[in-house]
């Protein structure tokens, strides 16, 4: 049986392969559907990256059975902000297609925090 092309995909994708710990990662968090690790070009003091272990290429792919999912990679997000002592505020971003910035096919929730941010981003 040929896999499907999602399949493909997901086989292809440097995130997944973080998820299945085939590549190393500073991992953060992990649990049954989010895994959060540190951004290898960190663009802030603290720079978490929290992906969902499914294989979602982008958030314009995102359907209503993700709802669940991305509310969760959120409140990961803020879970993680308060452990790691952002008290004084963060910034989350999820760059989206060509236009967005987004360089890796896989739904991914950027956490920044340890210094002010600019408006508006570049
Ligand atoms: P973007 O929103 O798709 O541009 O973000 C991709 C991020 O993935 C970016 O901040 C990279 O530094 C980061 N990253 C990583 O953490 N590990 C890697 O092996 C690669 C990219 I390639």
């Amino acid at each position: 049986m040929r896999p499907r092309r999602g399949m493909l995909d997901a086989m292809d994708c440097l995130f997944c392969k973080i998820v299945a710990e085939t590549i190393p990662s500073k991992k953060l968090y992990d649990d049954a559907d989010v895994y959060a690790f540190a951004d290898i070009d960190p663009k802030a003091p603290f720079h978490a990256l929290i992906v969902p272990k499914e294989h979602i290429e982008s958030l314009a792919d995102a359907a209503a059975n993700h709802k669940s999912i991305l509310g969760h990679m959120h409140l990961t997000a803020a879970e993680l902000a308060r452990t790691h002592g952002l008290n004084n505020g963060y910034r989350v971003v999820i760059n989206t297609g060509a236009d967005g910035g987004q360089t890796v096919s896989h739904l991914h929730l950027h956490l920044m925090g340890g210094r002010p941010m600019h408006w508006p981003p570049g």
